[in-house]
């Protein structure tokens, strides 16, 4: 009986119609927001700098997250895929979704915000175009030609393969030297090099960066990145994408001295449990499974190449990627980063643009999803600051589908995920006694709730009725006077 349910899209609509509403856009707060403890990090993917910079004042900020992250802001070859911000052109910071002015004013504004910027930084690889052409901001480039930048010598040429492309992920060197995708590769362990590199990270830093996602990490020597890093002009958060593969030679854990790794198998795990297996599961979810240690690990429900590849939860799966939000958000393990897209039907349809392929502006009822504003992923983000340091505590699940979890003393989640309601029961929260606003279901500011008020008693209980594919969250955040 406890076997996974197929759900019916309509059946699942209309139960989860209440996580999938966006949250109310709030007027920027008058006090400087806070700081400190605010790690959660917004990826506002292919969303342009005018965009990002009213996202942090309207609705980062004033929400919490702690960290936008933007898709790269260099000079890129032309065209309407997504992923030509993926093959470099130049260091130019001129792209489709703005100019340098407008990027050093979307920093400028999310910095007063109290909101972070990191930069998605290419610096693995330039273009994949054997013919070159003209990049975005009019650079002219050949496929190892990138006049003042880069010319032949700086590139590696690793004779495998007939065409230097990447086959066999079980051969260090070759994931390390070969092409990824024809991406012209560079020689990273070549001191100029570096230097180039370190150069236009510099010249974000100079604009005010705090910190960069470093693509394609694992095409990249451990080593190399150190050295890259060595040449910064000041320290940087950094996140390096090293994708986890059964058995391969190149291990996540060998990046943790750089900086923090994305930890892929967390989101994969976890569709799984919401998919086909058992939310009892995620007892002792995260480094126990065999992934980073928390403190070097970002996790994530889905990023932009996950949810076009499958085996990971997206928008589109609307309540159940709201609840594994929710739980991400509440659960301590590592640095959460919750997506934002635009919506797509085909893996390489670009963003909403105008006819030169320039990024229009993000109108979130039209062509993006904005799952970060959606109202139970941004309420969480409040839960996941209230919380920081606090341990889990108090969990319970039934065997299956519902579970539940305080952080002691200051927040609790329950996740109903069964297909039926869970009625006439009480929870142990552990928080002090009082009213507060249940945050799935109900905004809360200026000291009121827009939905369900859960009464907390002086033994620290609340009862609560929960519907299928449902959950109930608290926190000291969240307390009404
Ligand atoms: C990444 N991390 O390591 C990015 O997260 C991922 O999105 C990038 O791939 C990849 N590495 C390179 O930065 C994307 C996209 C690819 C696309 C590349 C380059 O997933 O499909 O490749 O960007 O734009 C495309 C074509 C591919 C072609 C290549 C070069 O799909 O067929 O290769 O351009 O022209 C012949
Ligand atoms: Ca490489």
């Amino acid at each position: 009986m406890h076997r996974r349910r197929c759900r019916s899209a309509v059946l699942a609509l209309g139960m989860i119609a209440s996580l999938l509403v966006p949250t109310a856009v709030a007027a920027p707060p008058a006090a400087a927001a806070p700081s400190g403890t605010r790690k959660v990090i917004a990826q506002l993917f292919e969303w342009n700098w005018p965009s990002v910079a009213s996202e942090c004042t309207n609705v980062l900020g004033p929400k919490g997250y702690g960290y936008v992250q933007v898709s790269p802001p260099q000079e890129h070859v032309k065209g309407n895929p997504w992923w030509v911000a993926y093959q470099p052109a130049s260091y130019r910071v001129e792209s489709r979704k703005g100019t340098r002015a407008q990027f050093q004013s979307m920093v400028n504004t999310c910095h007063a915000a109290g909101v972070k910027v990191i930069v998605d930084a290419v610096i693995n690889h330039m273009s994949g175009q054997d013919n070159g052409g003209t990049g975005w901001a009019g650079s002219s480039y050949g496929h190892y030609d990138y006049p003042g930048i880069y010319q032949t010598q700086d590139f590696h040429h690793c004779g495998r393969n007939g065409g230097d492309d990447i086959v066999n992920y079980n051969d260090r060197y070759e994931v390390q030297n070969c092409e990824l995708v024809n991406l012209a590769d560079l020689k990273t362990e070549s001191d100029y090099v570096r230097s180039r590199i370190a150069g236009y990270l510099n010249d974000l830093l100079s604009l005010g960066v705090d910190g960069f996602r470093l693509d394609a990490s694992k095409h990249m020597p451990a080593g190399d990145i150190a050295a890259i890093k060595g040449k910064l002009s000041r320290s940087a958060y950094l996140v390096q994408e090293v994708i986890y593969g059964a058995g391969e030679p190149i291990q996540p854990t060998e990046y943790t001295g750089n900086g923090d790794v994305h930890e892929f198998r967390y989101g994969k795990d976890l569709a799984r449990m919401f998919n086909s297996e058992r939310l009892a599961y995620l007892k002792n979810f995260g480094a126990a499974w065999g992934y980073l240690p928390s403190g070097s690990a970002v996790a994530f429900v889905d990023n932009h190449d996950t949810q076009r590849d499958g085996g990971v939860l997206t928008y589109k799966n609307g309540g159940s990627y709201a609840l594994a939000n929710a739980f991400m958000l509440a659960w301590p393990y590592g640095s959460p980063a919750v997506m934002s897209s635009f919506t797509f039907s085909g893996k390489d349809q670009g963003p909403p643009s105008d006819a030169n392929n320039k990024t229009l502006n993000t109108t979130c009822y039209s062509g993006w999803e904005c799952e970060h504003r959606w109202r139970v992923i941004a309420n969480m983000v409040a839960f996941n600051n209230a919380t920081q340091g606090a341990a889990v505590a108090n969990w319970y699940d039934n065997g299956y589908q519902h579970i539940a979890f305080s952080r002691a003393g200051r927040g609790y989640l329950t996740i109903n995920d069964e297909g039926f309601a869970v009625t006439g029961r009480s929870y142990y929260a552990g928080v002090p006694a009082g009213r507060y606003c249940d945050v799935i279901h109900g905004d809360f500011g200026n000291g009121s709730c827009s939905g369900p008020v859960i009464t907390v008693d002086s033994s620290g209980w609340f009862a609560a009725n929960i519907n299928a594919h449902d959950a109930v969250a608290v926190h000291i955040g969240a307390k009404l006077p």
